[in-house]
């Protein structure tokens, strides 16, 4: 029995395109910060008697793509151990899946512990970010606690995530909606190479920010990291809106809440916007700003859809269930 927890991220400099789908490869590089709330919790018990894998997702039997992606996931852990057995496997997100709060990094990241020490394989952190990659490329970075870096690389061993120093980062999530995105990040992503005229200047934009980003880090640039922040959202989501058909994830709200951070700007606090695949908007401030970004953010949206963030924990194995 193997039981793993992780966390969700959310990019400062966003990872939005593949240069290889199989790989899983990045397109560029990006820069997240792994956040201490919602966690994923996953178990793997490998059943050489089953007959297939058997998956439970949030205390549901698995079936379609969510029992594809989990299976062809374990069949990579498998060729690296050279088993053939069969797993049982129950993962539990306290996240709602698929609205764009990241519950495919937090997934696939405690997955690959769990399956990995499940299967017997000694990885260490460059490995185990490698194997999550493999599972959704975000979820690489949700390996790493605190702030990380993932390298883009130029084939499989090349293109991991590892910390990067900075300064103490908090965030203020904002649930516009929690309910599932209409297109997948991977669908759009794909669309958004294949049809965006902006395709190839968010990817050298993306490119460029990381370097800036980078050297706000060093600086512990906290003005400097907000504003390269927001920027690049917006940009990532300029170059999807362009995509045909058009997609749309920012919502009228997630406008208001981007007014929100120049507001609270405008009044001295250092709080940055930037928005996911969906509706949601993070707050992205100094980790002792949290509480104080909160409370400025609720003449906007009501306190109960607002959910203070820290620094988190990489992905790690559990004694038991949390
Ligand atoms: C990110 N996102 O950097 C960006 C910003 C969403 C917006 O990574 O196809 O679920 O599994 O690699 O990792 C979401 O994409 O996509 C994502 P796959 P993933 O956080």
């Amino acid at each position: 029995m193997s039981i793993a927890v992780a966390h969700p991220n959310i990019a400062l400099v966003k990872y939005w395109g593949k240069r290889d789908d199989a790989l899983m490869l990045p397109a560029t590089g990006s820069l997240s910060l792994t956040l201490d709330i919602f966690p994923t919790t996953t178990r793997v018990d490998v059943d050489p008697t089953a007959e297939g894998d058997v998956i439970t997702f949030d205390g549901e039997p698995a079936t379609g793509p969510v029992a594809q992606r989990i299976t062809a996931f374990l069949e990579l852990v498998r060729a690296l151990s050279g088993s053939t057995a069969s797993a049982r496997v129950d993962t539990r997100n306290s996240v709602p899946t698929g609205a764009g709060l990241a519950s495919s990094a937090s997934g696939f990241a405690a997955l690959a512990v769990a399956a990995a020490d499940a299967y017997g394989l000694d990885l260490d952190q460059r490995a185990l970010s490698r194997l999550a990659r493999r599972g959704s490329g975000s979820a690489c970075r949700s390996i790493i606690g605190g702030t990380a870096i993932w390298h883009a690389g130029t084939d499989d061993a090349t293109s991991f995530a590892e910390p990067i120093d900075g300064p103490e980062l908090g965030m203020v999530i904002a649930v516009v909606d929690d309910r599932a995105k209409a297109v997948s990040s991977r669908e759009a992503m794909r669309r958004t190479r294949d049809t965006s005229p902006y395709a190839e200047a968010w990817e050298q934009a993306a490119g460029a920010d990381l370097v800036a980003m980078q050297e706000a880090f060093a600086r512990r640039d906290i003005p400097a990291i907000g504003e390269l922040t927001e920027s690049n959202a917006l940009r990532m989501h300029a170059a999807i809106m362009a995509a045909r058909p058009p997609i749309r994830y920012l919502a009228p709200q997630s406008i208001a809440l981007f007014d929100a951070a120049d507001r609270m700007r405008a009044h001295g606090l250092q709080a940055y916007a930037t928005a996911d695949a969906g509706p949601n908007v993070a707050f992205l401030c100094a980790a002792d700003d949290v509480d104080i970004v909160r409370d400025a953010l609720t003449t906007d949206i009501p306190a109960g859809r607002l959910i203070a963030a820290h620094a988190g924990a990489g992905a790690r194995l559990v004694e038991a269930p949390a």
